[in-house]
């Protein structure tokens, strides 16, 4: 291990839910992932130890670990409007450098650590720069979602397309994520929420989360952007896809209004995606961002979620659609490959 042990925190996941991207990594579609490989990323727990420097966190301590880090001096953590941080673990370069770099062994073969969070284990050990101390009194099998899945979408509306009072929104795939962009819209006062997924059953979760209407593609034969602008008289002010699938993203751009719309991607597309559209759609007025870890940065903001979920800002719980013990994994993801969970918490 290249890091110095000085700067670590070890410390126990006692809980730790499913997100997409976990299964992205296990069907294959993120190539640039290094097997075998201890997944997730979603998880909270509590410190056993911590290196000589680290000054933050200490034993007993409830942490959630963070996969976007945030070490505080780089360009980006320096610079206000960005949450990525040059120690990220996203972009090529530092990919290869971290490639060698593995903390876990077994049987004398390397281990990755996906997102240098891997929290699909007992135990872990990431830099003090990967981990946020929360609140003691926070419930670990709850706030485990402020981890990616809810502070992802949640702030995807709230920092990313800074969704305002009365405007119109579309958020394309109802999953955990796309869930809690529901709820970001509806915290910063969108008065029109539509929800857009192929799966019914998802529905009346995302009412209940804050969409005023959800329409379903299969139930129209003209293209789904057509269906938004007649709906909207011309296109949604803020259109979010969170799919990971490009020719939605399109779908979504061209059903954001000319002129000042805006779309964030959201979703995670396979590595050998490419998007195209016309450039036009752009030329008009439009704008589209992308969104990691929904625009917070890490460290300074995952506490205050986590008081903010407490002092009830927001509600995450109706996310969570099952529980199960952690050797119950495989169950939990056929739950999210058939459409039936929204989030499964996984618990020691
Ligand atoms: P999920 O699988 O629970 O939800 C996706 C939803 O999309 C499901 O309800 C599907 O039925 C629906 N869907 C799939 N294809 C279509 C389609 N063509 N048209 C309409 N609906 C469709 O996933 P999730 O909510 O856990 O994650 C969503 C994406 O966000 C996924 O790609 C994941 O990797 C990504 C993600 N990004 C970040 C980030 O920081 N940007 C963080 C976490 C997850
Ligand atoms: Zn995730
Ligand atoms: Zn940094």
């Amino acid at each position: 291990m290249k890091t110095s042990l000085f700067f670590v925190c070890f410390f126990q996941i006692l809980a730790t839910a499913i997100c997409r991207s976990d299964e992205h990594v296990l069907r294959g579609s993120l190539s640039d992932v290094k097997y075998p490989i201890i997944l997730g990323h979603e998880g909270a727990g509590i410190v056993e130890s911590v290196g000589s420097s680290v000054t933050d966190i200490k034993p007993g301590d409830k942490v959630i670990p963070l996969f976007v880090p945030q070490c505080g001096t780089c360009r980006c953590c320096l610079n206000p409007e960005s949450n990525f941080c040059y120690k990220n673990v996203f972009s090529y370069s530092n990919r290869s450098s971290k490639s060698d770099d593995t903390i876990f062994t077994c049987n004398g073969t390397s281990v990755s650590n996906f997102l240098d969070t891997g929290t699909f284990t007992e135990y872990t050990v990431v830099e003090d720069i990967s981990v946020a101390k929360i609140h003691k009194d926070a419930p670990l099998d709850k706030v485990c979602l402020i981890g990616c899945g809810f502070s992802t979408g949640y702030g995807s509306a709230m920092n990313t397309a800074k969704v305002k009072p009365g405007s119109t929104c579309a958020v394309f795939g109802l999953g955990g994520v796309g869930l809690s962009v529901i709820i970001g819209c509806k915290v910063a006062g969108a008065s029109r929420i539509i929800g857009i997924d192929f799966n019914t059953n998802k529905f009346a979760k995302a009412k209940e989360c804050g969409a005023t209407e959800c329409i379903n593609p299969k139930d129209y034969d003209r293209p789904i952007h057509e269906v938004l602008a007649e709906m909207t008289e011309g296109g949604v002010d803020y259109s979010f896809e969170v799919i990971g699938n490009t020719e939605v993203m399109e779908s979504a751009l061209t059903s954001s209004h000319f002129g000042y719309g805006t779309t964030i991607i959201v979703g995670v597309a396979p590595s050998s995606a490419k998007m195209s559209f016309d450039p036009s759609l752009l030329l008009t007025g439009r704008t589209m961002k992308g969104s990691i870890f929904g625009g917070w940065k890490s460290k300074d903001h995952v506490p205050k979620l986590v008081c903010d979920y407490m002092n009830k800002k927001f509600n995450l719980d109706m996310l969570i659609t099952h529980k199960l013990p952690f050797e119950k994994i495989n169950e939990g993801f056929k739950l999210l490959c058939n459409g039936e969970s929204i989030r499964t918490v996984l618990t020691l």
